[in-house]
């Protein structure tokens, strides 16, 4: 059994979506980041960088535990652990690899930026808005080429698919549109399309909005006190 604690965010619907996808046994916990769930002592002892996704899986190497944070490290082991979307040869492993490592470095920072900076401009500046848009655009662009020469990222559907696939889900909070890079959105809607991923992205979406729910009745109720 897979324990993950974790988000539906970007970097954990990845997880959820790769365990759909290789069919291990998982159980989700909800690390709540607008509560702050992720600087918990419990939770920083799994996730040393304070930040979702981390897996504990009970069956780890030696039939013992293990816990993984960073979400490509614990694609890489649940793909080594299922055998299922890396390939084994060293070529193919490596091609998988490279674009995998693209989205943990360039994709997922990049497009976090854009997003941040771009949702309160007034406030956050206009050059980092410019510096990060523009950085996604090249970006975007740079998966489209790669798009227009192959079906996936890698040679097939892979753990670089998936890393990458919840960062395009919503392309203006980067200033984009899909609409702009038709590789891209054939690529997207070929994904967007497999039971697994439809599966991966409801996964813990109503904790979610069960906890949205309490803290705008806790913030009503508040209001009303304050009002008298
Ligand atoms: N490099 C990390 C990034 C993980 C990450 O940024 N997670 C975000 C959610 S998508 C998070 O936990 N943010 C909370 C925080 O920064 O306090 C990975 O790929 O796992």
């Amino acid at each position: 059994m897979i324990d993950v604690y974790s988000w539906p965010s970007s970097n954990g619907r990845k997880i959820h979506i790769m365990l759909e996808e290789t069919g291990l046994p998982y159980r989700a916990h909800p690390i709540n980041l607008r509560r702050r769930e992720q600087f918990q002592p419990d939770f920083l002892k799994i996730s040393p960088n304070n930040k979702i996704p981390a897996i504990v899986d009970q069956d780890g190497p030696g039939g013992k535990p293990v816990s993984i944070f960073e979400s490509g490290a614990i694609l890489i082991y649940l793909a080594r652990k299922s055998g299922k979307l890396l390939p084994a040869d060293a070529a193919g492993e490596s091609k998988v690899l490279q674009w995998l490592f693209m989205q943990v470095g360039s994709v997922g920072p990049m497009f976090g930026q854009a997003g941040h900076f771009r949702s309160k401009p007034e406030e956050r500046g206009d050059y980092a808005v410019k510096r990060f848009t523009k950085e996604a655009e090249r970006i975007y662009s740079v998966l489209d080429r790669r798009l227009s020469e192959a079906q996936y990222l890698a040679d097939a559907y892979s753990i670089a698919d998936i890393a990458t696939f919840p960062w395009v889900q919503l392309p203006e909070k980067q200033g984009q549109s899909l609409a702009d890079y038709p590789n891209v959105l054939r690529w997207f809607n070929a994904i967007g399309a497999r039971p697994a991923v439809q599966r991966g992205i409801k996964v813990l979406r109503a904790e979610r909005e069960r906890m949205r729910a309490e803290e705008q009745a806790r913030e009503a109720e508040a209001l009303a006190k304050a009002a008298g």
